[in-house]
């Protein structure tokens, strides 16, 4: 029996519709939660990427700002940014997003970003949050993956999860985030000796490797939920993307699948939004 297709659009709406209510309640208060967006220059990929973020912020009722910085922006220029949206009241999240141009260090930029407002959860110290168990702002890709697996009543706890690809953004958080779900992980790379048989042994497999239809059905345990964080442009075509899981051959053996585009992307804007809610309430002393 072919997998069920978890519909991110869908479930991204929902939570989208969830925020945005207390988005509502908060501005009926006279609080309005703030998110900017700081792009500097010009990959078309982050383009798309950042102006849906606005454009789903305005959408929900927060003050969105995205700030436009050429490619030739000093690191000086940006750490004033930085530290300027830092002391505005009226900012409660900040995202840079990445990749940034070569000749700025994104680790330097991420640090100066305060804690509170990092509602990428990259900075050092929400990292350290999340693997030592506290409360903090998680990356919204595994936050949002999370979320998914709950919406169609998957619990992790006692499962078998394994997570390729060991990025900060996705993969190193997303195996802190399913641990503290009490899955047991295991975290694989490009180094992994016999990949195939370590994915076999998953109940979930997330895979955010950027290598275009990568995992074919031979990585999947039948039965298994696969959850694809791949975005790959199809070489020769206009829009037309791929994820890092081969689709139509998962699907025949997975239990659920996510697809490219359509699954986590969408979860990936809305939990954004869910972190920046959470970090105004916060800031303006609100329990969460
Ligand atoms: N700082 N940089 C920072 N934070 C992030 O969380 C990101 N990321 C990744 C790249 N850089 C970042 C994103 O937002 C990737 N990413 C992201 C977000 C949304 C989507 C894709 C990547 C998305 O909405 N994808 C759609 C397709 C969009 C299209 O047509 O190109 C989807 O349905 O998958």
């Amino acid at each position: 029996m072919a997998a069920q297709v978890i519909d991110g659009r869908q479930l991204a709406a929902e939570l989208r519709a969830e925020v945005g209510r207390e988005v509502a309640a908060l501005r009926a208060r006279g609080r309005v939660p703030g998110l900017t967006v700081v792009l500097v220059g010009d990959d078309p990929a982050s383009h798309i990427y950042t102006r849906n973020k606005q454009k789903v912020a305005e959408e929900l009722g927060f003050r969105s700002e995205r700030i436009d910085l050429p490619a030739t922006t000093s690191r000086e220029e940006l750490l004033e940014l930085i530290h300027r949206l830092n002391a505005d009241p009226e900012v409660h999240g900040i995202l840079v997003q990445l990749p940034l141009p070569p000749h700025l260090d994104e680790a330097e930029v991420i640090e100066q970003i305060d804690p509170r407002k990092d509602v990428d959860g990259f900075h050092p110290v929400n990292v350290g949050r999340l693997w030592s168990g506290q409360p903090c702002l998680a990356p919204c890709t595994p936050a949002g993956i999370l979320y998914m697996l709950r919406r169609v009543g998957v619990d992790p706890a006692g499962k078998r999860a394994v997570v390729v690809g060991r990025s900060n953004i996705v993969g190193k958080p997303m195996a802190a985030l399913l641990l503290r779900a009490n899955a047991t992980v295991t975290i694989c790379h490009s180094r992994t000796q016999d990949l195939p048989a370590v994915c076999r042994e998953a109940d979930i497999l997330v895979v955010a490797v950027g290598r275009p239809e990568m995992v074919t059905a031979e990585y999947v345990k039948p039965g298994a939920v696969v959850i694809d964080v791949g975005i790959n442009p199809v070489p020769g075509t206009k829009n037309k993307l791929v994820g890092d899981v081969h689709f139509p051959s998962v699907r025949e053996v997975a239990g659920y699948i996510t697809p490219v585009p359509g699954g986590v992307g969408p979860l990936t804007i809305a939990q954004l939004m869910k972190n920046t809610l959470e970090a105004a309430k916060a800031f303006w002393g609100l329990a969460n």
